[in-house]
């Protein structure tokens, strides 16, 4: 494995948590560069740079997963490393406890907030 994906993460974000959780339940911390920003640090302008033109649209998380191929789909990150890794996300027990438990709660939440502000409004 000579190619190591490079992988862009935001702070505090729940879907990159996704993919943090995916790196280390594969073991392949050492296979993948990681770079990581807090808003609004220096990173983050040269991160949305390198992106932007090889993206439809830049989100977060992010990755080079093949040389010249982009993703920004968390989900498709972690499937393309679990399969990196012999396995499949199902294969990985802490990812599936996250996304069962506080990762759908989050999304109820935010999905419940939205709808709750549209009332309001
Ligand atoms: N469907 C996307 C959603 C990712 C997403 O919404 N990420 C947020 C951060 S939590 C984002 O990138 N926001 C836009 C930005 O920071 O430019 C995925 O699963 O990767």
């Amino acid at each position: 494995m000579s190619f190591k994906p490079t992988i862009y993460l935001k702070d505090k974000c729940p879907f990159c948590f996704k993919v943090r959780v995916a790196i280390i339940e594969t073991g392949l911390g050492d296979d993948v560069i990681v770079k990581n920003f807090v808003p609004g640090d220096d990173q983050e302008a040269g991160f949305r740079e390198t992106l932007a033109p090889k993206l439809e649209k830049v989100s977060f998380p992010a990755a080079e997963i093949e040389p010249g191929l982009f993703i920004a789909d968390s989900d498709g990150i972690v499937a393309a490393l679990a399969a990196r890794a012999g396995k499949t996300p199902e294969d990985l027990p802490v990812l599936g406890h996250y996304l069962r438990g506080p990762f759908a709660s989050m999304m109820n939440l935010y999905k419940e907030n939205g709808e709750l502000k549209k009332q309001l409004a």
